[in-house]
């Protein structure tokens, strides 16, 4: 089987293709448990910052698209909220974050405002991240623009 990879593109100084043993390398002071910002929530995280500070995010990147090609859903959001805290949840019990939590990595949000009640919204908690991508302009965005999507995503 081969090992699951999250592509970082876009306004980077150094684009890359991560594996969850890169991102378990990542410094102490970025690495949590999830459970420290979600106490439903469960497994080995890394703040987005941390990730970010590997890849240099060149100046100019406004905002941050989360992409997950898998079932095609995106979220494009401002980057500096996402920089203060969001944070990417990679393993669980030592193995890999199984695909029922969202994984292999899944996007997390602290205190995200209810779905579709803002830019920053539940739905921006991405599972199945595939790739990030740093630009200048908003990215794409397919978020559920109403309740009858919302629930028709939640139905998949
Ligand atoms: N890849 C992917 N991520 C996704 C979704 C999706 O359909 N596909 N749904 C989003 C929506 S609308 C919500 S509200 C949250 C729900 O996540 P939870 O069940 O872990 O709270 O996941 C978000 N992440
Ligand atoms: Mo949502």
């Amino acid at each position: 089987m081969s090992v699951p990879m999250l592509r970082l593109e876009g306004e980077l100084d150094r684009p890359l293709a991560v594996t969850s043993s890169d991102l378990a390398g990542l410094d102490a002071k970025y690495q949590l448990d999830v459970n420290q910002v979600d106490p439903k929530r469960h497994g080995a995280a890394v703040r987005l910052a941390g990730l970010l500070e590997l890849v240099g995010v060149r100046p100019n990147a406004r905002f941050l698209t989360v992409h997950a090609d898998a079932d095609d859903f995106h979220a494009s959001v401002p980057l500096p909220p996402l920089l203060e805290r969001a944070v990417l949840i990679y393993r669980l019990a030592g193995g890999p974050l199984p695909v029922s939590r969202g994984g292999p990595f899944r996007l997390l949000i602290p205190d995200c405002a209810a779905c579709q009640t803002d830019e920053i919204d539940e739905c921006a908690n991405v599972k199945f991240v595939d790739r990030i991508e740093l630009s200048a302009e908003k990215g794409l965005d397919n978020r559920p623009h109403n309740e009858a999507e919302h629930e028709a995503l939640h139905r998949r």
